[in-house]
């Protein structure tokens, strides 16, 4: 199943890695690790994204490798570009436009379910709980030693995206991999406590006025928030600061689906959803233009933001409506 990238690599001598607009800690993790499998393959490589990394995820890129997409700072001419956890070609911003306006090879690593197979070459793993998870295995597939600094990008990413080990895509083999990335000089407790306890003091007064405004319907099956780009500025916070907003209220007892509106330019809005159970929410991502994976997908609405959830929750309820709910546990014998 590596073959194809293997080739695509093998073909190119210099390399663009990029990742999707505001990126997260797979996202940042998996470019790094990617570009570092490509140099030990000896070939050149360099990280380009889109938009800055969001200062609490400094941690991800201690020696500062990833560039900013900008003046005179774009793929070359004779660079081939991988993207990595990209599902959709929308979300690589201006690194995108860039592309299409100048087009060259290019190659996908990603594991959104929403993925079309856009690029030429497509290492997509829609089963695999991060893009990191694939990397580890090509790392293996490649023979390339596990550095402490590429098992902490690779940990961080799998760490991450399941939540810390707590969502369905955590299984024997997420774990087992994540002591090898250990083994190899990750540190769980220091990456865990980076990634946790950075929260900007501005974050938890957004968010206490966030809460403050907690809608509950469906009888206790749909929660949604929302924030505005004014209360965002007002403590000082930007849309990285909003992740885990939407994990957080999705823990409430009872819910099926959490939504999250979140305004992202006057008169547009990105929803996040997130569900538990059998509420598909790439599915319901799509009916609006987006996508994602089963438990967690969003898009983006030409919508002003007190008129999205008009909009968006009759979904939402058909959705959980359709759904089952919570399995119960079986009856004792
Ligand atoms: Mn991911």
């Amino acid at each position: 199943m590596f073959e194809p990238l293997t080739h695509f690599v093998d073909s190119h001598s210099r390399f663009v890695v990029t990742t999707h607009v505001n990126p997260d800690c797979d996202a940042l993790g998996s470019a790094l690790a990617m570009a570092h499998l490509i140099r030990a393959r000896g070939k050149a490589a360099r990280v380009i994204n889109s938009d800055p990394t969001p200062e609490r995820f400094g941690f991800v890129d201690p020696d500062g490798e990833i560039l900013v997409f900008g003046d005179g700072v774009h793929p070359e001419a004779d660079e081939a570009v991988v993207v990595v956890d990209v599902g959709d070609l929308k979300r690589l911003g201006k690194v995108g436009e860039f592309l299409d306006s100048s087009p060259r090879p290019f190659a996908c690593v990603d594991h959104h379910k929403s993925n079309t197979g856009f690029a030429e070459v497509n290492l997509v793993q829609p089963d695999a709980p991060a893009t990191g998870m694939i990397l580890a295995h090509l790392a293996k597939a490649w023979g390339i030693p596990l550095t402490p600094e590429l098992a902490s990008q690779l940990y961080i990413a799998i760490y991450t995206d399941t939540g810390g080990f707590r969502f369905s895509n955590t299984d024997a083999e997420t774990l087992s991999m994540a002591a090898e990335l250990v083994r190899a000089g990750a540190d769980p407790s220091y990456l865990a406590t980076e990634f946790h306890e950075n929260i900007p003091v501005g974050r938890v007064r957004l968010f206490s006025q966030v809460l403050s405004n907690l809608h509950i319907e469906e009888g206790g099956r749909i929660v949604w928030v929302s924030v505005t780009l004014a209360e965002m500025d007002a403590h000082g916070c930007d849309r990285s600061d909003i992740e885990g907003f939407v994990e957080y209220i999705r823990g409430i007892e009872g819910i099926d689906v959490a939504v999250l509106f979140r305004e992202s330019d006057p008169g547009k809005t990105k929803l996040s959803f997130r569900s538990r159970h059998d509420v598909d929410c790439s599915h319901l991502a799509q009916r609006f233009g987006g996508g994602g994976h089963y438990h967690a997908a969003g898009a983006n609405l030409d919508v002003p933001l007190e008129a999205a959830p008009a909009l968006v929750l009759p979904a939402v309820a058909e959705a959980v409506r359709r759904s089952h709910g919570a399995r119960r546990a079986p009856a004792p014998a």
